[in-house]
């Protein structure tokens, strides 16, 4: 009985300490509920603060002066290639975002008529203007009578320089050091390149800069052929050209490489290189485009390396800059995108498109540059 007793004593001991011991836990799932819900309330919270936000951000202050359909000229000296055609459709997809309405003048590779497009983008009273490539020497008398009218001027690839106007650019000295840095090191700084190369072109001249600098960096790299126009077919001409010079150069190994800083001269450049069946000389080229990534992921493409911005995206920042100029805010007077190098060695087997390139290309796309709070707003109202 005594032993009966002590037995039931120590049960129920032990079931008091399991309580006991069982406490603690049962206040940690008291205060992790407590947690739960304190958590959960602060998420609502935040999720109505944030709702709030966007809300206000919806509702906020569109500044008056953009707050309406504008009317956008943009002045194109050429309008050909796939770089131009991306930054066609950045440039009307952004201005359709804001509600306006641009209207393209492609002056076909001739700066008088681009001057004159400018200037009937002036006598029609557009709200703002854009310009793409063209010359300080043809544009600059028409940008300051833009200005005098108060129309304000974004300008990109170009060498304008009126106070007052936004200049942007891709960082042309960049785009070029990507490509010829990464061809320098395949040919371990030595070797024998072709150089495809136009002048005129504000892009293609600061490119050059850098090539001339490149030259005397590598004493052991040789130019020995140069050519390069740039028309309404600038990837065949500079297959033809390409074609000359392989016929010059027959001998597997006489020629390493090719820098060829423009996609169209790229494209080109490929095609006669393939066609002749030479796939040991590499191309280094600079843009991007649906097509290009076609042509650079191709099985044995000697097309390797470019260096490039997103064309829609370059047009996007350029019609934000003009119409934060419109809405009477500061900009800069110049601004440059951030380029990235792209080796087909860092994409995957499966076919890349523009839109999934950033997924591979580390820092690839600056999309909020050039943006203001009301922009979201605006956006929104025009139901994008
Ligand atoms: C003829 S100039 C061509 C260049 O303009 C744009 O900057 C593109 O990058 C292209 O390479």
């Amino acid at each position: 009985m005594k032993k009966g007793l002590t037995l039931l004593l120590l049960v129920l001991t032990l079931i008091l300490a399991a309580c006991t011991d069982q406490q603690p836990s049962s206040q940690s799932e008291e205060e992790a509920s407590e947690e739960t819900a304190t958590e959960e309330a602060t998420e609502e919270a935040t999720e109505e603060t944030s709702a709030e936000q966007t809300s206000q951000a919806s509702d906020a202050d569109i500044p008056a002066a953009v707050d309406k359909p504008l009317k956008i000229a943009a002045i194109m000296e050429f309008s050909t290639g796939t770089f131009a055609s991306q930054y066609v459709s950045g440039l009307e997809a952004q201005v359709a975002k804001f509600g306006g309405e641009v209207q393209i003048y492609n002056a076909n590779n001739d700066l008088s008529q681009m001057a004159n497009h400018l200037q009937t983008a002036i006598n029609q009273d557009v709200d703002g203007i854009l310009i793409d490539h063209g010359r300080a020497e043809a544009l600059n008398q028409g940008v300051e009578e833009a200005l005098e009218k108060g129309i304000p001027v974004v300008t990109f690839d170009n060498d304008i320089t009126v106070d007052g106007v936004t200049a942007i650019s891709q960082d042309d000295y960049s785009l070029a050091w990507g490509t010829l840095k990464q061809l320098a090191q395949d040919i371990d700084g030595e070797g024998n390149i072709v150089y495809v190369w136009a002048g005129g072109f504000t892009p293609l001249e600061r490119r050059n800069v850098i090539y001339e600098a490149f030259l005397e960096h590598y004493p052991n790299v040789e130019e020995i052929a140069r050519f390069g126009s740039v028309s309404n077919n600038t990837a065949l001409d500079s297959q033809n050209q390409m074609e000359a010079v392989l016929k010059k150069y027959p001998e597997e190994g006489s020629i390493d490489a090719v820098f060829a800083p423009y996609d169209e001269f790229a494209k080109g450049v490929t095609r006669a290189i393939q066609q002749a069946g030479r796939d040991e000389i590499k191309v280094y080229g600079i843009d991007l485009s649906d097509e290009d990534l076609q042509i650079m992921q191709a099985e044995n493409s000697p097309w390797v390396t470019t260096a490039a911005t997103d064309p829609a995206e370059v047009a996007g920042v350029q019609v934000r800059f003009l119409y934060q100029k419109i809405a009477g805010e500061e900009t800069p007077s110049i601004y440059a995108l951030d380029p990235s190098v792209v080796n087909v060695s860092d994409l995957p087997d499966e076919s890349v498109t523009m839109a999934d390139v950033g997924q591979h290309i580390e820092g690839w796309g600056s999309p909020n540059a050039a943006r203001s709070p009301w922009m979201d707003a605006l956006e929104a109202k025009n139901g994008q």
